[in-house]
């Protein structure tokens, strides 16, 4: 096959991105290589997805450019100025429009995969990055139309969680995976977790895999991982069954599950 003809893979370079992202950071040096590397460098290289990145460290009033300060009230850490990170949202929203704005925080709401689909049908998102003990809350209360937290842990900030999103929320952009991937019959999309997966050899350092899936028993083999997810998923995630509540057929899984434990 000749190297310069578009395959599937390959999106057709669009005079607007389908999805453009705004960083606001302090380190936006930190997601370099991450915007370069595998289907999210593709997809900004195409032109399909767009990614800004500005630094409230270059609108910070003063000669020291000091964009934190100490907490009123006292205690440790410092927060970030609200002044500096308006100034940089405002000037990102100035060269490209107004963004669905997400302020990163560990006590923001739990980011999941419905987020993410919400986040992928937009135009524009804004992924605002906190840093220190936490910014000043005018910015939540002012900008932001959501707080989002990736978990329960605490970072020493967001940018991490920023790429955590990013990453979930461009796969889901129409274009972004090649028709080979699917994103419909992945882990919590059904709300249940991924099937287990083999590949060649046939055998690694004594184990097998198992015999249905060497069947060709296209039927067996659905049914064999619909089970398989479904025992991961009580295992695992238990409190995933009651939020997607057990078929009829898992309900017989279930059983056959409980026999052979
Ligand atoms: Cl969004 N930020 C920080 N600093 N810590 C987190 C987080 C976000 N989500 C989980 N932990």
């Amino acid at each position: 096959m000749s190297d310069d003809r578009l395959d599937a893979n390959d999106a057709v370079c669009a005079t607007s991105p389908r999805l453009v992202i705004e960083i606001i950071s302090l380190f936006p040096e930190v997601f370099t290589s991450f915007l370069q590397a595998s289907l999210l460098g593709k997809a900004i290289a195409s032109g399909l997805i767009a990614v800004e990145r500005t630094n409230p460290r270059d609108f910070s009033p003063g000669r020291h450019r000091q964009v934190d300060d100490s907490p009123y009230g006292g205690g440790p850490g410092m927060v970030l100025r609200p002044d500096s990170v308006a100034a940089a949202i405002d000037d990102a929203e100035n060269r490209r429009g107004r963004a669905h704005r997400l302020l990163l925080s560990p006590s923001g709401r739990l980011f999941d995969q419905k987020c993410a689909a919400d986040l992928a049908a937009r135009k524009r998102i804004m992924l605002i990055c906190g840093r220190y003990e936490g910014v000043d809350e005018r910015i939540a209360q002012l900008y932001a139309d959501q707080s989002v937290s990736i978990g329960d842990y605490v970072l020493a900030g967001g940018e991490v969680a920023a790429a955590v999103i990013i990453e979930a929320t461009a796969r889901l952009v129409p274009g972004v995976l090649g028709c080979g991937e699917s994103v419909v019959e992945e882990s919590f999309s059904a709300g249940r977790l991924e099937f287990p997966q083999w590949t060649r050899p046939p055998i690694f350092r004594e184990l097998g895999v198992p015999e249905v899936l060497l069947s060709g028993n296209h039927a067996e083999v659905a049914r064999w991982r619909r089970r398989e997810a479904l025992r991961r998923t009580l295992l695992y995630r238990p409190n995933l069954i009651d939020r997607y509540p057990l078929t009829e057929e898992e309900r017989a899984m279930l059983a056959e599950l409980e026999g052979t434990a």
